[in-house]
């Protein structure tokens, strides 16, 4: 056999498509055989090439790490030619076990290598990372003081609610639910809430260390048996051990069972008698607005229901069951009265369809079939309200952080800001208030809290035209849903649980209801520089503490803002956002508002909002001062005046500054005008005149159980006389609905509020005394000792971010049914 043989036959075992293995295969075959051997050895030779290619494999991999092209073969280390020419398999095989060995040794200390620096990189990088801000310190640079007392202020706790609840449940002689869904012929627990102690007990404890006040709890009763609703005050917490009737000595007279809010069970009542009475006109609901009347189409209410005290007859106006109902009116409304206790005599007074009214369901079925009606045909439109965002999401506006730390403390229902300290609570009928509140330590409002959202409507529709809505009496503060961090506040404020028991059976949790947050309003509080003559330049950033809620009632959003500023000022502002009220686009509606979508007019309306301003400036001892030039007839300048006076001998005072849009008001003859200028009335302080509204005035608003003009009507004398006076505030704005309230009204522009500021109450601004004041001169400017700013870029820190989370879909009640 010639070589040549030997050579092809082992060509049979090499990679044909690798030339280089062939060459290496071929060269060790010829070059490590005696031919003497290689007949008789053939079989081997297949097995040893088997070997042999498997070890060509290797040192291909190996190779391609040490050589990269052809050229390199020639140039390889002395090892890959020994490897080469080994004759032993046992020799191949060590040799490729070592030469393995040392290429993972290899690889072992490049790994190590790689680690040892990536770990030095990453050191490097941490030591040049901004350190994370100290979210929850309290950086007030002072100690924080705690009031224990506000406790008196403070609201029901869950405990509390449930001590209240199951005393009242046991009452010898009474059968009271407190199921929601009870119906209105029984006796139901409506709700519990704190009963306020009389104010001069709660001075007493405050300021010369007198007893606390008895806690005590507000329970209503709707009697259904009775027909009438009781008030009454249990007590003393946390063992209830009495309770008695106050309805009396509150209002004066009795409450007419007519007088309550529509609540949870009544809804289903009238829910179940809509389905009933639709039932005959389904298809003309189907043909003509796509309504299934079989599926409970969501609808609007007129509040108050009726024209006349002890009236309970409602319009109720259907909506298409979309997203944004609110502003899918449709041509149908009905009114139903539904007074009787026995919702299987309530009845149908009156339908209108397409503008047209009629005596009844049958009426308008009857006429409709005949085709004497002008019918409304149906067609689809794309849902405008809904407020899914209309393009993804590219980025995040900016956001504020705390870089040194919170400057507020909040401890149970008491908050420490810089100079600041108050007491806070939230009531589930009025809504947001705050209670001693304290400018360095001296009380300036012993309340001030929010009243009354009235809104008065106008249509040729019969819903809206009856409507006036008291958002006190269905209850602001139980509809402070939770707060969307980042939205409703800014992603790094501190949010607050409340807790209400308002036609719920059962304690309810309103997670994240209050948010607390400072934040720069976004232009100086003060600055100025000078040039001339002197060169400086003095200015404070207006950092102020916002304390905040937002309620959703029905269709509207109201936003609550209290803000304590470093000059000694508080704001209360409001701000409206939501939904509009709407009606059908008939024609003679169209002097009551635009047209806004397809089929819907955007009907006028009023937002009238009430504040109650509770003055104390140094005590209760205060007189009513005004100002303005002469010949103003109404003046501008408002104030709760001391009659102690500042180092330049004036009367130390607070003044009231409103911002409303609400237009005029027209004083009525024999009313009191002296005490109302402007949106601005004055009273004496009364515990009986708790507040301007009452849950029962929104359904008996012709004999309502709180009527405010009493309050003025009694002509008592106030100025330049030392009395305990509050201020009732009326802000708002008139509102005329235009395209662009769809799908929601903005809140810029749709606001009002109140401010109160000092007025000779210092001998200058006190902010000049704010360690954020800010002051350069020439040879100073890079200075941190009178600028913290020139700091700031050394000091940076990265904030550390709360995960986002929500859970305002859930309803979190607290206890047993
Ligand atoms: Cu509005």
């Amino acid at each position: 056999m010639s070589s040549a043989s030997s050579i092809t036959l082992v060509h049979q075992f090499t990679d044909s498509d690798d030339e280089d293995d062939e060459t290496l295969s071929q060269i060790s075959v010829v070059q490590c055989q005696p031919d003497s051997e290689r007949l008789s050895k053939n079989k081997d030779h297949v097995e040893e090439n088997k070997a042999k290619r498997s070890s060509n494999r290797f040192s291909r991999f190996f190779r391609s790490i040490f050589s990269k092209n052809e050229k390199d073969n020639a140039r390889q280390p002395a090892f890959w030619k020994r490897l080469m020419c080994c004759t032993c398999l046992d020799n191949c095989r060590e040799m490729v076990s070592k030469t393995i060995s040392n290429v993972l040794k290899g690889i072992l200390v490049l790994v190590v290598v790689a680690s040892l620096i990536g770990n030095c990189v990453l050191i490097w990088l941490n030591t040049r990372r901004t350190p994370k801000c100290p979210a929850r310190q309290v950086n007030l640079g002072q100690p924080v003081v705690h009031d224990e007392r506000s406790a008196v202020f403070a609201d029901l706790s869950v405990e509390e609610f449930h001590q209240v609840r199951d005393y009242m449940t046991k009452i010898p002689g009474m059968s009271i639910s407190t199921d929601p869904l009870s119906p209105p012929s029984v006796d139901y627990l409506y709700m519990i809430d704190l009963s306020l102690p009389k104010k001069l007990d709660v001075l007493n404890h405050l300021d010369t260390n007198g007893p606390k006040p008895a806690r005590e709890a507000t329970a209503v009763v709707f009697h259904g048996m009775n027909n009438n609703i009781s008030e009454y005050v249990v007590g003393p917490l946390p063992n209830p051990t009495y309770h008695y009737d106050v309805t009396m000595e509150r209002y004066g007279r009795e409450i007419p069972l007519t007088a309550r809010p529509v609540n949870a069970g009544e809804h289903i009542l009238i829910i179940k008698f809509l389905q009933h009475v639709l039932k005959p006109i389904s298809t003309l609901l189907l043909d003509s607005f796509g309504i299934d009347s079989s599926a409970n189409p969501p609808y609007y209410q007129n509040m108050p229901s009726g024209v006349k005290s002890g009236d309970r007859q409602t319009w109720f106006s259907l909506c298409r069951n979309e997203e944004g109902f609110f502003i899918h009116p449709v041509g149908f409304e009905i009114l139903c009265n539904h007074r009787s206790t026995d919702n299987m005599s309530w009845l149908v007074i009156k339908v209108l369809y397409n503008g047209q009214y009629f005596d009844s369901i049958l009426d308008l079925k009857q006429q409709y079939d005949a085709g004497t009606v002008p019918k409304i045909i149906y067609k689809a439109v794309p849902n405008y309200a809904s407020l899914k965002p209309r393009n993804k999401p590219t980025g995040v506006g900016p956001q504020q952080f705390y870089t040194q730390g919170e400057r507020f403390s909040i401890k149970n229902n008491h908050i420490v800001y810089l100079d600041w300290s108050f007491a806070f609570g939230l009531s589930p009928l009025r809504g947001m208030r705050v209670f001693d509140v304290r400018f360095r330590g001296e009380r300036i409002i012993y309340e001030l809290s929010v009243q009354e959202a009235m809104s008065v409507y106008g249509s040729v529709t019969p819903n809206l035209m009856l409507t006036k809505y008291l958002d006190g009496s269905l209850g602001i503060g139980r509809c402070a849903y939770e707060l969307v961090r980042g939205v409703d506040c800014p992603y790094s404020a501190t949010f607050i649980d409340t807790f209400h028991l308002l036609d719920t059976g059962v304690p309810r949790r309103l997670r994240n209801s209050i948010c607390v947050f400072e934040h720069d309003m976004g232009r100086p509080l003060r600055r100025h520089f000078s040039e001339i003559v002197y060169n400086s330049y003095g200015g404070m950033a207006n950092s102020a503490l916002v304390f905040r809620t937002i309620t959703a009632i029905g269709n509207y959003d109201y936003m609550w803002d209290f803000i304590f500023y470093q000059s000694g000022s508080v704001e209360a502002k409001v701000h409206a956002t939501g939904y509009i009220a709407s009606s059908f686009a008939l024609k003679e509606n169209f002097p009551f508002g635009h047209q806004v979508a397809e089929n819907v007019t955007g009907n006028i309306h009023t937002h009238f909002i009430n504040f109650k301003v509770d003055v104390d400036v140094l005590g209760v001892e205060n007189v009513f001062q005004t100002k303005d030039m002469e010949f103003v007839n109404t003046p501008r300048y408002l104030h709760i005046s001391s009659n102690k006076t500042n180092r330049w001998g004036h009367q130390r005072s607070y003044r009231l500054q409103v911002f409303s849009y609400t237009g005029d008001h027209l004083p009525e003859p024999g009313r009191g005008e002296g005490h109302v200028l402007g949106q601005v009335a004055i009273t004496k302080q009364k515990d009986s005149e708790q507040s301007c509204g009452s849950l029962y005035n929104q359904h008996d608003i012709w004999n309502p159980a709180v009527d405010f003009s009493k309050y003025i009507e009694d002509n008592e004398s106030i100025e330049n006389q030392a009395s305990d006076l509050v201020a009732w505030v009326t802000t708002g704005f008139l509102h005329i609905p235009h395209a662009e309230d769809i799908p929601n009204t903005v809140t810029v522009g749709n606001g009002g509020g109140v401010l109160l500021r000092p007025h000779n109450y210092f001998d200058e601004d006190p902010s000049i005394h704010s360690a954020d004041s800010v002051y350069l001169a020439p040879g100073s400017e890079d200075s941190c000792d009178s600028n913290r700013m020139a700091c700031l870029a050394q000091e940076t820190c990265s904030p550390v971010l709360e995960p986002f989370t929500y859970h305002g879909f859930k309803v979190e009640a607290r206890g047993k049914n």
